[in-house]
């Protein structure tokens, strides 16, 4: 219906929005995709934007403000705005890197540091086949003071600590259902800091897809570390090259969350509309969303998924660690070959 989507034609003379306020966001998307993701590529820089969207949204805490301490302002871009500070806090290692290849960009447009913190996660997320479309809003109001340390989850924390975390940072609306379907992201991820004898640790064989090997390999049967072993947060995992997060592996075991991490294997639509809905809500945390313009169809619409879920080579069920008692782990076919490694991002 014409008269209920009339756009605006954008002061760029190119593009059209259904809000003047989304027109800037074109010129940031092509900043983004020609100078920091590579023409469009879902590799490191697209995974650590992605990451760094987590660790700005999270750190609010309406307990700690029950309490009367400043509890963190959410996703208001103060990780990027204190970065001396919060960079420092020890789940935040490494941010240091992308928020210093952010900087120029941010500089380079009208947009609030937070804005642009959610966009360019959901622009990197965007560049990995098979992945959602994020969500995206404009309006942000940029934080005056630091977050408080504490507030991010770590991977050696147990699901208690990390469910308790995400409650009460969504004031009770992430569970830990809902801290399944966050984690997702993991699959197109990969550690550089974990290990500190290897960078680019990916914790499933297809870093570049948003698929749901991550699901079926984080159950597989843990058999050897990628690098060094006994570092904080780290577990064993089923293939060379790949590496597992404690905390992963306990969620994926936990009696409360097992059977809903099981049933992301093979669902990729499922992988994809969790994903879509708990972003949606992480992105905004601690802003009003009446005071944002929603500028999602900025966001491309990402490649369609490749591929086909499967057992890495050499192995199979007889390497799954059932953790869901109701429902049997489903088969699939194996990859031809050997027992291959999985290469760093
Ligand atoms: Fe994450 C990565 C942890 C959640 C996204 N992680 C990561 C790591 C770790 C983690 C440790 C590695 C780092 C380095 O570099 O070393 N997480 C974690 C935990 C949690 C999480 C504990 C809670 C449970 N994530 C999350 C979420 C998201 C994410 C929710 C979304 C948003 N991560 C991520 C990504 C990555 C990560 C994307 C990748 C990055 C790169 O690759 O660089
Ligand atoms: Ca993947």
């Amino acid at each position: 219906n014409a008269a209920l989507t009339r756009r605006v034609a954008c002061p760029d003379g190119v593009n059209t929005a259904t809000n003047a306020a989304c027109c800037q966001l074109f010129a940031v998307r092509e900043d983004l995709q020609q100078n920091l993701f590579h023409g469009g590529l879902c590799t490191a820089e697209a995974h650590e934007s992605l990451r760094l969207t987590f660790h700005d949204a999270i750190a609010i805490s309406p307990a700690l403000e029950a309490q009367g301490i400043f509890g963190g302002g959410g996703a208001d871009g103060s990780i990027a705005i204190f970065p001396e500070i919060e960079t420092n806090f020890h789940p935040n290692i490494g941010l240091d890197e992308i928020i210093e290849l952010q900087k120029p960009l941010v500089a380079r447009h009208n947009i609030s540091v937070a804005d642009f913190i959610q966009f360019a996660g959901a622009i990197g997320a965007s560049n990995c086949a098979g992945a959602p479309q994020l969500a995206a809003f404009v309006g942000r109001k940029d934080a005056t003071q630091p977050a408080p340390d504490g507030l991010v989850p770590e991977p050696f924390h147990t699901p208690d600590q990390i469910f308790d975390r995400l409650a009460d940072a969504s004031q009770g609306e992430f569970d830990p259902i809902l801290t399944v379907w966050l984690l997702t992201a993991h699959t197109v991820a990969a550690a550089n800091d974990v290990d500190p004898t290897k960078s680019g640790l990916p914790f499933d064989s297809t870093p570049e897809l948003w698929d749901t090997q991550f699901f079926l390999e984080t159950q597989l049967r843990g058999t050897s570390f990628p690098g060094s072993g006994g570092n904080q947060g780290e577990v064993e995992s089923p293939l060379a090259g790949e590496m597992r997060l404690q905390s992963d592996h306990t969620i994926a075991r936990d009696s409360r969350t097992a059977c809903e991490w099981q049933s992301f294997v093979d669902n990729q639509p499922k992988a994809q509309q969790m994903f879509q809905f708990v972003f949606h809500d992480l992105s905004i945390f601690g802003q009003d969303i009446n005071s944002l313009v929603d500028c999602t169809e900025v966001v491309p619409i990402p490649a369609d998924p490749q591929g086909h879920t499967h057992f890495p080579a050499g192995l199979s069920n007889a390497d799954i660690e059932q953790a869901c008692a109701e429902t049997p782990f489903p088969t699939f076919p194996t990859d031809p070959g050997p027992k291959t490694a999985v290469a760093p991002v």
